[in-house]
C-alpha cells in the first residue's frame, strides 16, 4: 500500500498539460454558430446558411476584451451540434460558403486565428463530434468526414494550442447515432500539432463534470486510469485492482486514496473547470452577464484548485461583443490584478521543516517581518514532479501557539486560499498529509 501511494505520486504530466496547467490556466471559449441568429442552444442541423451573417465581425475587440480579463488564449466552437462550419472546408457546404458573410468567401476560424496571433493569444477550435446536419452520421463515413475537417482545421491556422472534443453524442438527421473514433482523432492531433492539449469529457484534459464553473473539494490530477482511457497509464494497479471497473468524471471523489486504491492503474488527467459569462453558451439578449464577484470566486477555484477554467463569451449575431461583456471582463481582469500585483512575501525568509522527522509532514514558515494585511495565500507544487499533498492547514501566531485559520486538501499546479484581509506578520503552511515528500513551487501572499 506505502508503496502504490508513493507510486501515486510521482505520476507526472505530459510536456502539453505542463504547459496549459502552468503557462496558459486561463483562456477564452467562443460559442458562434446559427443559433446565435436563431437564440437556440442546440441548433437542428436544417438552419439556412444564409441567416448567418456577422456584418461587424470584430475578431480584434474579442481578443481585446479576452486579454483585458487576463486570459491567454480562445477556443472558438468551428462547428456547434448544427454541423454549420466557421471556416471555408472543402467537406460540406453547410458552411461559409453559404453563407452571405464577405459574399460566402468569410472565414471566422481564419480571422479569428489571424487576429490572435496580432494580440498575442494562443488559439484552439472546438469541433462537435455530434453533427446534426451531415447525412454521413452515424455510419463510419462519418469519421473520414470527421477527420477532414479535423485535419483542415489543424493544418491551415497555424499552432493550435487546445484542441475541444464536445462528449455530446446524440442522434444525427437520420435517427443514429455515430461510434466516434477517437483514437484516429487523437492520432491526426499527434502528427499535426503535437504541442497541442486535449480536452474530452475523460482527459488528457478532463471535464470537471459540471458547467456552472465548481470545483471539487479536493481536485486531484492524479485519476484511475479508468477515468481516462486516452492517458498513459503510469502505475502498476491499486492494491484492490479490478474492483472499479470504470468511472464516472461527474463524480465528486476523484482521485482521493479511498478511490484510487481501486484503480487498475494512474494517469495525469488534469480538470478544466468550463462555465459561461453568461447563463447560455450562445448569445441572448434577455441574459445577463454574471456578477463579478461570481466571476472572481470561480477564478480563485478552478485556476487557484488545481484546474484549468476556460470561460465563454458569445458574439452577438452582429460579430461583436455585448459592451456589458467587455465591461465585466475588465472589471475580472481588473479584480484579478489588482489582487495578486504585490506579494508581500517577495525576498522575505521561507523555511521548510519536516515535521518530526517525517518525509510527509512538514511545515513551512513565511516571515513577513512586519504586520500585514492579508488577503491570499497562494502557493504551488512542483506539479512537473507530481501532485502530493493530500491536506494542509494555514496558520498564524496567537498567544505563543497558533491559530488554524483554513484547512485544505489539495494544492496541485496552483492552491489560492483566501484569508479576508487578516492582519498577521507570520503565516504557517502545515503540511498534515502528503503522499510522498512535498516539493513546492512558488509560495506568495497578498
Ligand atoms: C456541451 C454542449 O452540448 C453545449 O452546447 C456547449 O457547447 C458545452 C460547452 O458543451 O456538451
Amino acid at each position: 500500500m506505502t508503496d502504490f501511494i508513493k507510486q501515486a505520486a510521482h505520476v507526472k504530466p505530459s510536456a502539453n498539460q505542463l504547459r496549459l496547467l502552468t503557462e496558459t490556466p486561463f483562456y477564452a471559449f467562443i460559442h458562434f454558430s446559427p443559433n446565435t441568429f436563431t437564440g437556440l442552444e442546440w441548433g437542428t442541423g436544417d438552419e439556412d446558411p444564409s441567416i448567418f451573417n456577422p456584418v461587424n465581425l470584430d475578431c480584434d475587440g474579442w481578443c481585446r476584451a479576452i486579454k483585458s480579463a487576463g486570459m491567454k488564449g480562445a477556443v472558438i466552437t468551428a462547428k456547434h451540434h448544427d454541423g454549420f462550419c466557421l471556416w471555408q472546408t472543402k467537406t460540406t457546404d453547410h458552411s461559409m460558403k453559404s453563407s452571405p458573410y464577405k459574399d460566402g468567401k468569410g472565414d471566422i476560424v481564419g480571422e479569428l486565428s489571424d487576429a490572435c496571433r496580432r494580440h498575442g493569444l494562443k488559439f484552439g477550435f472546438y469541433l462537435s463530434p455530434w453533427d446534426r446536419n451531415s447525412k454521413l452520421y452515424g455510419t463510419d463515413e462519418y469519421n473520414d468526414f470527421y477527420k477532414a475537417q479535423l485535419t483542415e482545421l489543424l493544418t491551415n491556422y497555424g499552432e493550435i494550442f487546445h484542441v475541444w472534443f464536445d462528449g455530446a453524442c446524440g442522434e444525427g438527421a437520420n435517427g443514429k447515432k455515430q461510434i466516434y473514433d477517437f483514437d484516429g482523432y487523437f492520432e491526426l492531433i499527434h502528427k499535426y500539432q503535437p504541442n497541442a492539449t486535449v480536452f474530452n469529457d475523460k482527459g488528457p484534459i478532463r471535464w470537471c463534470g459540471n458547467e456552472s464553473g465548481s470545483s471539487r473539494y479536493a481536485e486531484w490530477s492524479v485519476v484511475p486510469s479508468e477515468l481516462c482511457p486516452n492517458c498513459e497509464i503510469q502505475t502498476s494497479p491499486g492494491p484492490f485492482s479490478g474492483e472499479l471497473s470504470f468511472m464516472y468524471n461527474t463524480d465528486g471523489n476523484i482521485g482521493s486514496l479511498s478511490n484510487i486504491m481501486y484503480s487498475k492503474g494512474l494517469v495525469f488527467a488534469p480538470s478544466e473547470v468550463d462555465m459561461s459569462i453568461r447563463p447560455g453558451w450562445f448569445y441572448h439578449e434577455d441574459e445577463e452577464p454574471h456578477s463579478l464577484d461570481r466571476l472572481f470566486d470561480t477564478y480563485l477555484r478552478s485556476v487557484g484548485g488545481n484546474t484549468t477554467f476556460i470561460l465563454n463569451i458569445p458574439p452577438k449575431p452582429d460579430g461583436t461583443f455585448d459592451e456589458r461583456d467587455v465591461k465585466r471582463l475588465k472589471e475580472l481582469g481588473d479584480k484579478i490584478r489588482e489582487s495578486f500585483s504585490v506579494n508581500l512575501a517577495e525576498g522575505k525568509k521561507i523555511t521548510v521543516t519536516p515535521y518530526c522527522n517525517s518525509d510527509t509532514q512538514c511545515t513551512v514558515d513565511i516571515e513577513l517581518e512586519k504586520e500585514e494585511k492579508i488577503r491570499f495565500l497562494e502557493f504551488c507544487e512542483d506539479i512537473a514532479e507530481g501532485q502530493r499533498i493530500e491536506s494542509f492547514t494555514v496558520q498564524m501566531p496567537k498567544n505563543g501557539g497558533w491559530e488554524n485559520l483554513f484547512e485544505g486538501t489539495t494544492v496541485g499546479a496552483k492552491r489560492i486560499v483566501e484569508l479576508g484581509g487578516i492582519s498577521a506578520d507570520r503565516l504557517r503552511i502545515f503540511v498534515t498529509a502528503s503522499r510522498d515528500k512535498p516539493i513546492f513551487g512558488k509560495i506568495a501572499v497578498y
